[in-house]
């Protein structure tokens, strides 16, 4: 799916702005109509945290967003498409009362034709959104309902996971114009000749409409044409080629035109990079060098703006990690913003890209990592998330597959990978990347703590194995000794039994309250925070396999209420604004000191 620009036939509206806001839990707004009684929130911006309200604010149900737009009279000849770059968790759009878009699913864009709906002179735009998650959604939430003194349904959903359900529309609104011929999608495939500093581009255009041929051109990072050619589906040559690398980005841009009579109908831009990716031997390789994971589990999480798009804070996050040389990050536990993928694929920053296949585990709690009953674990029977887990993985494809930084699909998070059913419930997802992706990425999911090499049943299925593991942290809290000895043998083990596969960590972390301080080195103080990440830094250096750290989290960020959580997870090595607790120094004398490529001595 093409991300929204404007071009030399293309005309890009925003629609970004405040717009009307109220809860709707009855249906009672007719979305034809102008909203009466309304809220004013700013959108894209979760609406949670814009409204001093506590109990709107955790309200859990169906919402009506609304605005006005008007079209330029000079598009009369164009196609007009309305586009949501993501509406949290499913949306129902209407444009004069008449319905033009439906979605579930709240973290990937859609997009509808509304030329027909469109009428001149003011529009009006409401978008009904439901912020509701069950055992059939993804993310998965304990779905329940009560009823009210006066006999109404009461809703709530109680996350099955370790994030604030921050709802309502996030990611960019934009109206754009195409011509009545237009390209539909563009997909680029670069196959590397390592040896020779060449790579062929393969590249496949879908369009509509009465053209008569399709003009493909490359450009270099100067605008210089380095490549040309024709068709629907083509082959480009590059030579001399400038590779896409690890915290040294190249782009190149490739021009795609439909020509009539001599004429561009249409017109569109993608950059690219240009990067081969394998995993062999138990390495993970990135331009056929090894390359060592240095980074960070993160969220889209800020102050106010919730899990909206938050473009300063993107940059500033991207900033930090250079500034500590780190060198890639997860988009736990959902795909990111498309503004996010952009600044990665230019920043050189490598992403493993997962859907929102988050809470896979019947009856979560922080009280699951202690249990060892694995044979009558019924998650697989319970969870009926087999259809939405298809479209997510669709729809992330589709949207992130040109991403030179995407290098490899996470397929869930902490999933219940130990009890039985998992490989029945897996396999056909794993399939289904690898039939979808034009760039064969590797795939992995990200193991929870239970899932241990006697038990996991599904490592077969991945090219990388991903670990979260709080030992010291969750288990035998404060004893770093204790905690040392089992990852070094947990390692050992999972080395022992899959030679060819790389390991890395995904998560490992320990809550730290900002100025917390203690000689002793206690839970939650900064001194126990850096004595958790030197055993562990201790450990991965012994092991060879061992091909990444991502530690968890890049920030402290929101959660729903328990006793386990003071305002939210505190694990961050950043506090929610940014600033540094004094691990900070540690890691980053560490990831100086570790190149991106060829760590490991074998
Ligand atoms: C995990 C989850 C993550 C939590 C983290 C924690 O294993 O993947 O979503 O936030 O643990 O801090 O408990």
């Amino acid at each position: 799916m093409l991300y929204p620009i404007q071009t030399q036939t293309r005309t890009l509206m925003d629609l970004s702005g405040i717009w009307k806001f109220k809860v709707d839990d009855n249906f009672q707004d007719d979305p034809a109509k102008p909203l009466a009684d309304a809220y004013r929130v700013a959108v894209p911006a979760s609406y949670n945290d814009q409204i001093p309200d506590t109990e709107l604010r955790q309200h859990a149900g169906f919402f009506n967003y609304q605005t006005r737009f008007t079209v330029p009279n000079t598009l009369a000849d164009d196609r007009l498409i309305l586009r949501f770059g993501s509406v949290t968790h499913e949306a129902w759009v209407y444009v004069n009362g008449e319905e033009v878009a439906y979605h579930k699913g709240g973290f990937t864009p859609f997009e509808a034709d509304i030329t027909d709906q469109v009428t001149d002179g003011e529009n009006l735009l409401t978008v009904r959104v439901s912020n509701l998650l069950d055992y059939s959604t993804l993310p998965v939430g304990n779905y329940s309902e009560t009823t009210d003194e006066n006999g109404g349904i009461v809703r709530h959903v109680d996350e099955n996971f370790d994030f604030f359900n921050y709802s309502g529309i996030h990611r960019p609104v934009k109206l754009y114009s195409v011509p009545v011929a237009h390209i539909n999608d563009i997909t680029i495939v670069p196959v590397v000749d390592l040896a020779n500093q060449s790579a062929d581009v393969k590249v496949t255009v879908q369009a509509t409409g009465d053209y008569d041929s399709v003009r493909l051109t490359i450009f270099d990072e100067e605008g210089q044409e380095v490549a040309n050619g024709e068709g629907a589906e083509a082959q480009l040559a590059l030579d001399q080629v400038n590779l896409w690398q690890p915290l040294n980005a190249y782009l190149y841009t490739l021009e795609v035109a439909l020509v009539k009579d001599g004429a561009d109908l249409d017109v569109y831009y993608e950059d690219f990079g240009v990067r081969d990716i394998k995993v062999e031997k138990g390495q993970f390789l990135i331009n056929g060098e090894p390359f060592y994971f240095k980074g960070f589990g993160k969220h889209e999480d800020t102050y106010v703006s919730g899990r909206g798009l938050n473009q300063p804070y993107n940059v500033l996050d991207v900033g930090l990690m250079k500034m500590m040389s780190a060198n890639s990050i997860r988009t736990s536990h959902y795909p990111y913003s498309e503004e996010m993928m952009r600044l990665c694929d230019r920043e050189g920053i490598v992403v493993i890209d997962e859907v929102p296949a988050v809470g896979l585990l019947d009856g979560f709690g922080f009280d699951a990592l202690n249990l060892e009953d694995f044979q009558n674990d019924k998650t697989w029977s319970v969870m009926k998330t087999h259809e939405a887990h298809e479209q997510v993985l669709r729809e992330l494809i589709a949207r992130d597959k040109n991403h030179a930084c995407v290098v490899m699909w996470s397929i869930a998070n902490e999933a219940a990978n130990y009890a039985p059913g998992a490989y029945e419930y897996f396999k056909p997802l794993f399939d289904l990347s690898k039939e979808l992706d034009p760039q064969q990425r590797p795939n992995t999911y990200i193991a929870i703590m239970m899932s241990t090499p006697e038990h996991d049943l599904t490592t077969d299925l991945v090219d990388v194995i991903c670990l979260n593991r709080y030992y010291g942290w969750y288990i035998g809290t404060g004893d770093l000794a204790k905690a040392e000895t089992d990852t070094r043998s947990e390692l050992q083990a999972w080395q022992e039994k899959y030679p060819e596969k790389p390991i890395m960590y995904t998560e490992y972390g320990a809550d730290t309250v900002a100025g917390f301080h203690s000689v002793y080195g206690e839970p939650f103080s900064e001194e126990f925070q850096e004595d958790y990440y030197i055993m562990n830094s201790k450990v991965f250096d012994e092991i060879n396999n061992f091909v990444g750290e991502q530690l968890w989290n890049f920030s402290d960020f929101q959660t729903k209420f328990g006793i386990q959580r003071v305002q939210g997870n505190k694990k961050g090595i950043f506090t929610r604004e940014r600033e540094p607790k004094s691990v900070v120094r540690y890691l980053t004398d560490r990831w100086k000191n570790i190149p991106n490529f060829g760590y490991k001595n074998r």
